[in-house]
């Protein structure tokens, strides 16, 4: 068999796009024959060494996106719902702590992409589905209680969270997707031949399927394979 091509993906919980592409990634992981990175990153850092603006700032593109994201969720089986003042949400609390969280999740993680998965797929659940906190550390706490981290290993993960060292670590992630050429998220990079081909959105994944030499079999990969 070939050997395996990275695919990373950045992301932020901020971004409820990413949770479509973070989910599609996290269900080809085992059918595609890749090595797929989790890169937590911040959005915030993204747009502004990009020079972008979130799509939300534009009235007509933030009326859109209601709309598509409606739809994409029940195309993607992904049970994202809009908070009642995204804007409260997106631009004035942030994703700064949350992000930070994640990293130090996924720098204390010793055995794979496992916790972080968890962790970051629950912070998602929260802004996404049932608009709530993502800044306070009980917020964070509770997110991660869910994942199944136990008390102890949140409070590490809480004191290890407001290091220099992960500071440090969520800035490197966000540098390197701008590296990329990111101007927002998702990001997605296979490494194929030693080249990394970068694709931006949630809605790139046939045609890079076509770059890596893999088939898409639509959102719900084990459901279309069954039915083969
Ligand atoms: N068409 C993309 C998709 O379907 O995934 C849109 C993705 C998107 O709008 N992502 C936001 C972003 O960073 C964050 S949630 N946008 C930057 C831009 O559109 O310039």
């Amino acid at each position: 068999m070939a050997s395996k091509k990275v695919v990373e993906v950045f992301y932020d919980v901020v971004s409820p796009y990413s949770w479509l592409g973070f989910e599609i990634m996290c269900r080809y992981r085992n059918v595609w024959n890749i090595e797929l990175k989790l890169r937590p990153a911040f959005l915030g850092g993204v747009m502004q060494g990009s020079g972008n603006k979130p799509p939300g700032v534009i009235p007509n593109k933030f009326q859109y996106m209601g709309k598509d994201l409606a739809r994409l969720s029940e195309y993607f089986d992904v049970p994202l719902q809009t908070p009642a003042d995204p804007f409260e949400v997106m631009f004035n609390k942030g994703s700064l702590n949350a992000m930070r969280f994640v990293t130090a999740v996924q720098e204390r993680e010793k055995l794979g992409d496992n916790q972080v998965e968890r962790v970051s797929r629950e912070l998602w659940r929260r802004i996404w589905k049932e608009d709530k906190d993502i800044t306070e550390p009980s917020s964070l706490s509770e997110a991660a209680m869910k994942a199944g981290l136990s008390d102890g290993e949140i409070k590490e993960v809480l004191e290890l969270s407001s290091s220099k060292e992960i500071k440090d670590k969520l800035k490197s992630a966000t540098k390197n997707a701008l590296d990329h050429g990111a101007f927002g998220f998702p990001l997605l990079v296979c490494h194929v031949n030693g080249k990394p081909e970068v694709f931006f959105g949630s809605d790139r994944f046939e045609l890079m399927a076509h770059c890596i030499g893999e088939k898409w079999l639509g959102p719900q990969p084990d459901k279309s394979a069954s039915k083969l």
